[in-house]
């Protein structure tokens, strides 16, 4: 297992100096963030910021995410020309030898919350999501800005968007996926690169939005889509945690003994409805999530991947990126560490 953390590059207040004091982590999860959605990813670039992270006595572990272009989850003509480019992303990524590529294949929106700061007992603050506050907007609406996504489109680019979605549902949506992965996964295993997709979040469709990457039914049918160790998955547990049918732990269990599972997002969340929850604290005892069962099955199963504490909740009165401040993520990360290596030497493979 390899502890990694996110980081968000040169602007990010958060510095590598600061996370390579974090015991335990010795790999970085970062991206281009200036390269335009649907653009291939300089060589020279991922390199630089290779160097960068290296100079820092880092490794860089994961690209999260090569964004993947609307035009391929809409399946319109024009997306073999940004599948091409894909492909050059992670020729050159593979290159340069960054082993793993977590992707999503969320329509319009990755993450969604209906509040960013959401105040708790002990003075700190986290992420959540409550379904009836968001259930009746109209996106259309002048009015309504969702958190966390208020610049991303303009009003026209998201309208139109939201019109071109309403030709595909969720069976199309999986055409256009398995079209994406049938393309891009013989070379990313050519290159060694492990894709390993993350699933929707929250995961039910939102705004009329379908979403596929839901539950285990779904990473069945993902996986079995091409079958290769380049086709995996990133188990978000607090992704998956609000869908409160799932068995996480023996979901994680069974994909990562068929060594699925490339990459693990760690995060604990506390439902408070249906379709309604929280970010918690990262141990058990204060979320839905049995982070012990987690980390147990992963150390049972052999688990080599990378794993990085995902949002924390805002402490000690640290303000920045919602979900990633420094000091919650670190204490994530010493909580899950402290797990794996007890989990390890009470039950030695
Ligand atoms: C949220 C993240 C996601 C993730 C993408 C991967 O904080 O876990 O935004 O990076 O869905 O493509």
């Amino acid at each position: 297992m390899k502890m990694t953390f996110r980081w968000y590059g040169k602007d990010d207040p958060v510095k590598l100096q600061y996370i390579r004091q974090v015991p335990a982590v010795k790999g970085i999860v970062s991206a281009l963030y200036y390269v335009p959605v649907g653009e291939a990813w300089p060589k020279e670039g991922i390199a630089s910021l290779k160097r960068e992270i290296e100079d820092n006595g880092l490794e860089f572990t994961v690209i999260e995410s090569i964004p993947v272009h609307e035009d391929i989850k809409l399946g319109r003509s024009t997306r073999d020309g940004y599948i091409e480019n894909y492909i050059q992303s992670i020729q050159n990524m593979g290159g340069l030898g960054i082993p793993y590529l977590c992707y999503n294949f969320m329509p319009v929106f990755d993450w969604t919350r209906s509040d960013l700061q959401m105040k708790h007992e002990d003075g700190s603050t986290s992420l959540s999501y409550d379904h009836q506050q968001l259930e009746n907007v109209d996106l259309r609406k002048d009015d309504f800005s969702l958190p966390g996504w208020a610049t991303s489109y303009s009003k026209d680019e998201l309208d139109s968007l939201l019109d071109a979605y309403e030709e595909v549902d969720s069976e199309t949506l999986w055409e256009n996926l398995e079209y994406f992965l049938k393309a891009v996964v013989p070379v990313a295993e050519k290159s060694g690169v492990k894709m390993a997709i993350h699933p929707d979040d929250p995961p039910w469709p939102i705004f009329g939005l379908p979403r596929i990457i839901t539950d285990e039914k779904a990473l069945d049918r993902l996986t079995s889509i091409v079958d290769s160790p380049s086709n995996g998955l990133t188990f978000c547990t607090g992704s998956l945690g609000p869908n409160g049918d799932m068995n996480i732990v023996e979901t994680i269990r069974k994909f990562s003994r068929l060594g699925k599972v490339h990459f693990v997002h760690t995060r604990n969340i506390k439902r408070t409805g249906t379709h309604s929850f929280y970010e918690s604290r990262h141990p058990t005892e204060f979320g839905d999530v049995d982070m012990y069962g987690v980390v147990k099955a992963l150390v049972e199963t052999g688990f080599a991947g990378a794993i990085r504490p995902d949002h924390g909740r805002m402490i000690w009165g640290e303000t920045g990126r919602p979900g990633y401040g420094l000091y919650d993520r670190a204490l994530g990360a010493m909580y899950v560490y402290g797990l794996w290596e007890a989990c390890e030497k009470c039950n030695p493979l």
